[in-house]
């Protein structure tokens, strides 16, 4: 038994996730939390919103809410959803939580004192009309370059000419659309990243065993002049976790607050005191999974994420930690994805394109969006959710294969055996075979899923329920009936030992599906299998069982079509 620390990417708070977000990080990272408690790990599962920012402010007006009650509002949708898609997070903590606003300033101070903050002046925009400065993008005007009258700040759309705010002709604010701005000196703090490039580099290199993806992209900012600049980490926003060196006051900080990609990774840590206080444990409690000095030295920590939050993960966190001098975990494996495409185009929460958290559930039960999702993860390449994939997988797979077997097995046995395994008859040659292959198979999805590898998994498993209809179909149980009732006894004996074994080891891809099968199989051994031989007795003659309601329906054509043009014109 070992430790595992395990943190999803923290979702932001303005909205309801889509399911390329929920394929990116929380989903996998659940399955691998899953799989590894079945394996009979002790497994910390974190994950959190994450709170501050521009997004989350503007969000907040938008929907005419104070941005607290707006964040506490929307946290509680998050976690509901999260449930309903049976994220089995230890705790789904805030990033507004006073843990990680005394966290946050803790690592602010230790910075500090290391010598790795400094102080630069900067002009920047104030509008009088919001009482706030405004970020680049939130300040529009016409385009010097092609008079395009709704340029941003930082870029204008129409001609791709990168911008500095003062360079366009007419500003306003984007917010108020008020033209009463002036250009203010602000003071911020930046992290002295660059300070770290060599501990960063050593570090990085030391990872050998890292996803390519994650690896290029770290290696790619590592190495490009930019991507190690000293970065500002303070912000004129209201909402946020002021500005303090620990717990004392910043002079010439007063009103301002950490950036957002400050704070939100500092969340992982605050996470598990958090759950501490919930579950009303000690700080050793949770700082036995962070802090190497107090126990975390055995931990494994593995993150998820998309590719766009590798950069964030492999320099800037890191640089936070190490830089504080303090014996916190550093991750030790980081699995990031690219993306997921909808249906010829991109998912956007903007535009609302795409299905949604929300709307997944309303059309179907989580194990079916699961299935599809982690069998389709993004790893190698981007990749896209089409309808007909979406309807040919689940009613291939989902029902045909493995909701399938299990009925035919439990409903012949029904009719010519009773409710309860069956005696009579020997194992022979055939029986022998199918418990080789299976074993092999076996060990073949517990080292995809050791590695990572989501859709090796996905295949390994669903090769699994193959096996098991092939023997069917080889056997065929309700001929051999005909002639020698003890030998097909002894077949479905088999058979309905596998409904147990493949409710077992599929439960981390599809949790709720496999707790019906083990219900039905009316049993309460859910331990991994140590192999297959002994996992097709464990259900001993006499054993009741109950046929399951369907464990999986098929996906009409018509439904398919009428998703497919109900999802086409956007949210609604
Ligand atoms: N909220 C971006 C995202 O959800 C950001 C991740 C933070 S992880 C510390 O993709
Ligand atoms: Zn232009």
């Amino acid at each position: 038994m070992a430790r595992h620390l395990i943190t999803s990417a923290i979702p932001y708070i303005n909205g309801i996730k889509h399911l390329g977000n929920l394929v990116g990080s929380q989903l996998p990272a659940d399955l691998y939390a899953r799989y590894l408690r079945a394996r009979g790990n002790e497994v910390m599962f974190l994950c959190a919103t994450d709170e501050h920012g521009t997004p989350a402010e503007l969000a907040a007006a938008k929907a005419g809410k104070p941005v607290a009650d707006y964040c506490a509002e929307m946290w509680a949708v998050q976690a509901e959803l999260a449930k309903g898609f049976r994220l089995s997070f230890d705790h789904f903590g805030r990033s507004s939580s006073p843990q990680n606003h005394k966290l946050t300033q803790h690592f602010a101070g230790r910075l500090a004192d290391a010598g790795l903050i400094r102080e630069v002046s900067e002009k920047q925009v104030y509008s009088h009309a919001d009482k706030r400065f405004l970020p680049d993008r939130y300040i529009e005007g016409t385009c010097p370059n092609c008079g395009y009258d709704k340029a941003r700040g930082d870029q204008c759309e129409n001609c791709t000419k990168q911008l500095d705010p003062t360079d366009l002709i007419d500003p306003r604010s984007a917010i108020s659309g008020s033209t009463d701005l002036e250009v203010r000196e602000t003071k911020h703090l930046y992290l002295r990243q660059s300070q770290m490039r060599g501990k960063l580099q050593d570090w990085i290199d030391s990872k050998t065993d890292w996803p390519i993806l994650t690896t290029s992209i770290a290696k790619k900012w590592l190495n490009d002049g930019d991507g190690l600049q000293d970065r500002g980490i303070t912000r004129d926003l209201d909402w946020g976790i002021p500005v303090k060196k620990g717990e004392e006051d910043w002079p010439g900080m007063e009103g301002k607050v950490f950036y957002v990609w400050f704070d939100a990774p500092i969340e992982y840590i605050a996470c598990a005191g958090e759950w501490a206080e919930a579950h009303g444990k000690s700080d050793a409690d949770w700082e036995r999974w962070w802090r190497t000095d107090k126990g975390a030295d055995d931990v494994r920590y593995t993150q998820f994420m998309g590719k766009d939050n590798v950069p964030f993960h492999t320099l800037s966190f890191p640089a936070t930690i190490l830089g504080s001098g303090e014996p916190w975990k550093l991750v030790d494996y980081i699995k990031s994805f690219n993306y997921l495409n909808y249906d010829g185009g991109q998912f956007s929460t903007s535009q609302g394109r795409g299905v949604f958290m929300d709307q997944a559930l309303e059309i179907l039960p989580a194990d079916y969006w699961r299935w599809w999702l982690l069998s389709h993860a993004p790893e190698s390449s981007d990749s896209e959710f089409t309808w007909e994939n979406f309807q040919s997988s689940v009613n291939k797979d989902l029902a045909d294969v493995l909701g399938n077997f299990a009925s035919r097995v439990t409903k012949f046995c029904r009719s010519k055996f009773g409710e309860e395994v069956p005696a009579g008859g020997t194992p022979g040659e055939r029986e022998a075979q199918l418990i080789d292959d299976l074993e092999k198979g076996l060990r073949d999805y517990e080292a995809h899923m050791d590695a990572i590898d989501v859709r090796k998994s996905a295949l390994a498993l669903r090769a699994l329920w193959v096996l098991g209809n092939e023997y069917l179909q080889d056997v065929a149980p309700w001929t051999t009936f005909k002639e020698d009732p003890d030998a097909a006894a002894m077949q479905i004996r088999i058979a309905l030992n596998l409904i147990r074994f493949y409710a077992v080891i599929s439960s981390p891809f599809i949790p709720d599906a496999s707790a019906q099968l083990l219900t039905a199989m009316k049993s309460e051994d859910a331990e991994w299998p140590k192999d297959v031989a002994s996992a097709v007795k464990a259900l001993p003659v006499g054993h009741a069982f109950a046929v399951p309601e369907v464990t999986f329906r098929k996906i009409s054509d018509d439904e398919r079509a009428e998703w497919q043009e109900r999802f086409a014109g956007g949210r609604r």
